[in-house]
């Protein structure tokens, strides 16, 4: 085969693969009204395991807040937590999932971890105690945050049946089926309760 060709066919078969996969998007209310900060996510497909991601997620710490406040990622992926701000931060997490406590450190410095284990996992400060935040693991890259109107949109996902759950910090989960065929997005929306 001539190069050129070759790498047209390379090109070809990769936009092909990135294009592929169907779309699930939806809406989280609860009690009726838009919930943000909700993940949505596909749960482990049987017989099907994915490699973690090469770059590190960030949940940076910047005007004494986490940045983001809800960051999913797949299990095995690295968190860097910079700290942003000139004052110092302490961050721990009690969860069961991932129990850490990352000791007091200063602006510049970056603490990393690797979530290995899947469930949601609440994140405090020592010095802060109106800091709070939530990393959710989870056993596939199908996931997305809902935005401010309750939206969220997971793209290319293979065509397949799936299990679809929303976890929020305050709202009781709920997990609905799901049927993804490429042709058409799937809509799914959630009604959540406190
Ligand atoms: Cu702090």
């Amino acid at each position: 085969m001539k190069l050129e060709f070759q790498i047209i066919l390379f090109i070809l078969l990769t936009y092909c693969s990135f294009g592929a996969g169907g779309e699930i998007k939806g809406t989280v209310k609860v009690n009726g009204d838009a919930l943000s900060d909700a993940v949505v996510y596909i749960e482990k497909i049987e017989g099907k395991t994915f490699s973690s991601p090469s770059q590190p997620a960030i949940m940076d710490q910047k005007d004494l807040t986490f940045v983001p406040h809800v960051l999913p990622v797949l299990v095995g992926t690295t968190v860097n937590f910079p700290n942003s701000d000139i004052t110092r931060h302490s961050v721990f997490s009690p969860s069961q999932t991932k129990k850490f406590d990352f000791g007091t450190y200063s602006q510049g410095s970056i603490k990393s971890i690797v979530f290995d284990r899947p469930g949601p996992v609440s994140l405090l400060c020592h010095v802060h105690p109106e800091m709070s935040a939530f990393i959710v693991v989870v056993e596939t890259p199908y996931f997305a945050v809902t935005n401010e109107y309750g939206n969220y949109k997971i793209s290319n996902v293979p065509a397949g049946k799936y299990r679809l759950t929303v976890w929020h910090e305050w709202a009781k989960p709920k997990t609905q089926q799901v049927n993804v065929n490429e042709k058409q997005d799937a809509t799914v929306n959630f009604s959540l309760e406190e």
